[in-house]
């Protein structure tokens, strides 16, 4: 059984840099990526051509130390191509 509950939302994000490299793809297509350790690991939906995304993501992750570190990339959807390649 998890210790702890760690209840996490991502809300949004502002002013992204454009990473979006086609001319006829508009502008980046952002998500988020969430790490807690390898093997508990989360990501938001995509929000299409928008550099001012709102993601309103909630994710609930099982804990079972203290002291853990999150970490949360903001990734172009490009990224997520490359990722699913690799598994
Ligand atoms: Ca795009």
């Amino acid at each position: 059984m998890p210790k702890w509950l760690l209840d996490l939302n991502i809300i949004e994000a502002k002013n992204l840099m454009d990473t979006d490299s086609g001319i006829t793809q508009g502008v980046s297509d952002p998500f988020c990526m969430i790490y807690l350790d390898p093997a508990n690991q989360g990501r938001t939906e995509i929000v299409r051509n928008d550099l001012n995304p709102v993601w309103n993501h909630r994710s609930v992750f099982s804990v079972f130390r203290k002291n853990i570190q999150i970490v949360i990339n903001v990734k172009e959807r490009a990224a997520l191509n490359i990722l699913r390649y690799d598994s």
